[in-house]
């Protein structure tokens, strides 16, 4: 019974569920596969969740208001929701894995959700499925700078050929990773054929969105200050591209310029890929102009790196990437909440304020402690 399963550390303890235990029965019969399982037909209409087949069929139909539903259930913090999500993770993998997924960044107001919103028609217009996420670690908080998009991006969210999703709201980094890659996979299995993450904020998250696509873009404007030179060095060295934004009116020749510098940077710098160059353009996303450019590159990219093999690579790394983070997560987890643990570094943070001990001792003496437990 799914009841019973022992559930990871990192799922969190606390938090309702509103599941029925004919749901919960319904996820426990599925593991016998649907030749064999009778699902219980619920009655009950007003029920938050849906059985596990339900989602499935809901999913791989294309359904986007069961995909929404879907993803709720990825994202939502209580136990019993965790494990049936995860079931649905499994049955759908066979059906992800097929689309090119690109993660947008960039300095905050360099038009990220405008050239989004851009490209997006576009390609829908060209007859793409595509679906648009955000990556935001904060949004717990502000609840996401795209939710404010999602009303902006209205030519976008008119296409029915487009899916518009804000960050979760995870609490920590890792747990805003994890929901978004299962929801990239979710998407996936929903026939979205193009995968748009934009990151929100600065910091860690460009890092975490490049290790969950497989096109990074870095989207820049001309005369951003100082204080984001920082962030743009580090970010350069895992982009495939970087797009000059706002190439338009009187900034087109200042925007032309500031691209033949990045290029220049870009050349010196190793490759974010095996095999590729990247290299900067130049757009405007207010006024529609190098957007289809920019995607030719990324097609040019996906055919270059699937004949090469790093594209399967990249993704197979990734895969084991996610689980080593879920592992370490883990078991932070496990360690930090252990009661002797957490009695015993109590004891040990008083000596190393005294400067009595020190800082690699007291980790040492913790380990050894954790495993002889
Ligand atoms: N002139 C010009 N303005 C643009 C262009 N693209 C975006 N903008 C404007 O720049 C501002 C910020 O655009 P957003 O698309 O919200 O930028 P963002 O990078 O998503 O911003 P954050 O999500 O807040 O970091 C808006 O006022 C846009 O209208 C462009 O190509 N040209
Ligand atoms: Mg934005």
């Amino acid at each position: 019974m799914t009841k019973n399963k022992k559930l990871p550390e990192w799922v969190p303890k606390n938090g309702g569920d509103g599941f029925t235990t004919e749901v919960l029965e319904g996820v426990a019969s599925v593991h016998d596969g649907f030749a064999t399982t009778k699902m219980r037909t619920l009655t009950n209409k007003k029920r938050s969740v849906l059985s596990t087949e339900e989602y499935y069929k809901g999913v791989i139909s294309g359904d986007r208001a069961i995909l929404a539903r879907a993803i709720t259930l990825i994202e939502s913090n209580a136990k019993r929701h965790f494990l049936q999500a995860q079931d649905l993770i499994q049955l759908l993998l066979p059906h992800a894995n097929k689309s090119l997924r690109i993660g947008i960044s960039g300095v905050p107001g360099a038009g990220k959700s405008t050239f989004i919103e851009a490209l997006g028609v576009m390609l829908c217009e060209m007859g793409y499925k595509v679906a648009v996420l955000a990556v935001d670690p904060s949004s717990s908080i502000t609840k996401g700078s795209i939710l404010g998009d999602k009303t902006r991006m209205e030519q976008l969210s008119n296409q029915e050929n487009a899916f518009i999703r804000p960050s979760p709201s995870g609490g920590m980094l890792g747990g805003v990773a994890r929901k978004s890659r299962e929801t990239i996979l979710l998407c996936e299995a929903a026939g979205y054929d193009i995968i748009l993450v934009e990151t929100v904020g600065v910091g860690q998250n460009e890092v975490t969105v490049r290790s969950m696509v497989d096109f990074f873009l870095l989207v820049l404007i001309t005369g951003a200050g100082d204080e984001l030179q920082g962030m743009k060095k580090g970010v350069m060295e895992i982009c495939d591209a970087i797009l000059v934004n706002k190439a338009d009116g009187d900034n087109l020749i200042r925007a032309k310029t500031a691209r033949a510098d990045f290029d220049n940077m870009l050349h010196y710098l190793r490759p974010a890929t095996k095999g590729w160059q990247s290299k900067a353009y130049i757009c405007s996303a207010l006024k529609k102009t190098g957007i289809k450019e920019i995607w030719e590159v990324m097609l040019e990219f996906e055919k270059n790196t699937k004949a090469s093999g790093v594209f399967t690579e990249r993704r197979n790394h990734q895969q084991l990437e996610w689980v080593n983070t879920m592992v370490v997560e883990q078991l932070k987890l496990k360690f930090f909440n252990h009661h002797l643990i957490k009695t015993r570094y109590a004891e040990l943070a008083k000596k190393i304020e005294k400067s009595e001990l020190s800082p690699t001792k007291a980790a040492t003496e913790l380990l050894e402690l954790f495993e002889s437990t």
